[in-house]
């Protein structure tokens, strides 16, 4: 199906939505298989016409400062991500009768044609197409996507960690490398966009509210989620403690023999895996499963063995696993894993208090996760809290706080939050959003903290309200870290 699909995209007028990552990928990739490609962008900002002068220079129409009305003559539309359903672009191509998919549908769809394309290159016998182990998840998943990809490595495999993590995924289907099996992270709005995509096996690593503006609901977002298992042949990974995403399993319609594997920071049943004494352990890929269980890994592997982060490991060697990797494979992918910057990293010890910087918990329920990893804990957080509420979060970790400092244009709704439920907790309110309040956080948490304590940022919160992006964020608190390590030499 997919073959013959991409020979009709060949003199087609295609639509790109999104001269963004995601659809300069597409729109390079449909104008080299002999589609008339526009690209079309709301922006037009100095980098957008940049960008759109390469495509020109390839043969590309851009059109900018214009999202909403469809070019004469589209039929298809091929979005980037990003795009919310209910754009004007979509109504007016639904009124057309002109589909809509994303840049993850069109790579599925390109997998035969580019094997196709590449025994004919290199002149080689042609391979099947790579399968896709595929993970999502509102928390974890690029994480989680790096330890699959470092696993299946340390496994001898080749591989690429692609998708949402940044890597188009055209790109690497179509690109010059060959590889045995893809580690690929995608979105929520990637599945909406993605009817297609059948994976080898996929993992849903935990759901919680996000993103909701986009999806318009709770229920849309999880649905979208759930698309994830679709077709799956070997393995849908769950997650044991959280309900939702073993109820996407029981909805998905799967092939025949495809298992449903749990994980669980527990000790693990059958069909599950877990941990047994600081060992993470598979009950699911082992002959006689009723009785056996095969060690995999210790904990201490994990980089940081922080609960969440087992969590993500347990999700990535069930995958792993699914696609028949060995044990040890397992253990040498977690062990040589390294966590990307601002996810929980260790940043410095100074005056018997460990400081950690966890930027990327941009959400209430990353934020809970990170939390639960220290006690006691001095928290820093605050930032635009996108509409969310903290009560459920205070309530779960309020016993863990020696202390709270606040920054950012949102911090009274976590402010209120404390006084509700952990009112013998003492806040810190810094009433500033101006970049050198990190300094001054992190100078009020050091006052809060005790020996032995760990001073966490964890914001709970976005960051644009005070930075750029989350990135600079965390390097804003390692500098502070580090001139209060000057101060107190
Ligand atoms: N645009 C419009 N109108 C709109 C929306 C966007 O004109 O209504 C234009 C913007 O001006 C911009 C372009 O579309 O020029 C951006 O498209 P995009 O936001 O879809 O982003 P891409 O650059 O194509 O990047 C996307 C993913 N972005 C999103 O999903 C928002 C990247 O994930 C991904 O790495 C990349 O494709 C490659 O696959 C980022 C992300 O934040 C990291 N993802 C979200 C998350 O992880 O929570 C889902």
């Amino acid at each position: 199906m997919g073959s013959r699909q991409v020979t009709a995209w060949h003199g087609k007028n295609i639509t790109v939505a999104g001269l963004g990552v995601s659809g300069i990928s597409a729109a390079r990739a449909l104008a080299g298989l002999g589609a008339l490609v526009t690209v079309v962008d709301g922006g037009d900002s100095e980098g957008h016409r940049t960008r759109a002068a390469e495509l020109e220079a390839a043969g590309i129409s851009v059109r900018l400062g214009d999202a909403q009305t469809l070019p004469e003559g589209t039929g298809l539309v091929v979005t980037s991500p990003g795009w919310k359903p209910d754009s004007p672009l979509f109504a007016a191509a639904a009124a057309a009768g002109v589909d809509v998919v994303g840049d993850v549908e069109i790579a599925w769809l390109l997998r035969e044609v580019a094997e196709d394309l590449r025994a004919a290159r290199s002149g080689e016998p042609r391979r099947e197409p790579a399968p896709w182990l595929a993970i999502t998840g509102t928390n974890g998943k690029t994480t989680t996507t790096q330890m699959l990809a470092s696993i299946l490595k340390a496994a001898g495999l080749r591989t690429a960690a692609v998708g949402n993590i940044g890597t188009p995924i055209i790109d690497v289907v179509l690109g010059e490398e060959q590889y045995d099996v893809l580690a690929v992270e995608l979105s929520s709005y990637q599945l909406h966009w993605a009817p297609s995509v059948r994976p080898h096996s996929a993992a849903v690593l935990n759901l919680a509210p996000d993103h909701l503006d986009w999806h318009g609901s709770m229920e849309a977002y999880a649905a979208d989620k759930g698309r994830i298992y679709e077709g799956n042949t070997v393995a849908c990974v769950y997650n044991a403690a959280d309900r939702a995403t073993e109820d996407l399993v029981v909805e998905a319609d799967v092939e025949e023999g495809c298992r449903a594997i749990g994980f669980t920071l527990g000790a693990p049943g059958p069909s599950m895996f877990g941990v047994v004494d600081g060992i993470l352990v598979d009950r699911a890929f082992v002959a006689n499963r009723q009785k056996n269980a095969q060690e995999l890994a210790e904990v201490a592997d994990v980089n940081p063995p922080a609960p969440h982060n087992i969590a993500n490991a347990l999700a990535a060697a069930a995958l792993a696993r699914a696609f028949g990797v060995e044990p040890r494979a397992v253990r040498d992918g977690l062990r040589d894993f390294r966590p990307d910057a601002h996810r929980v990293s260790h940043v410095d010890e100074v005056g018997g208090v460990t400081y950690v910087d966890d930027s990327k918990a941009t959400n209430t329920h990353a934020a809970e996760a990170s939390l639960a990893a220290f006690e006691p804990v001095v928290w820093i957080a605050g930032g635009l809290a996108k509409g969310a509420t903290f009560d459920e979060l205070v309530q779960k970790a309020g016993k863990r706080l020696r202390g709270a400092v606040l920054i950012g244009a949102d911090r009274a709704l976590i402010a209120e939050a404390l006084a509700r439920h952990a009112p013998e907790v003492p806040v810190v309110d810094l009433a500033r959003t101006d970049t050198g309040a990190m300094l001054a956080a992190v100078r009020e948490a050091a006052r809060l903290a005790e020996p032995g304590d760990t001073v966490l940022l964890a914001p709970a919160c976005a960051s644009m309200d005070m930075f750029a992006n989350y990135g600079k964020r965390g390097d804003a608190f390692a500098d502070a870290v580090r001139e209060l390590a000057a101060e107190r030499a």
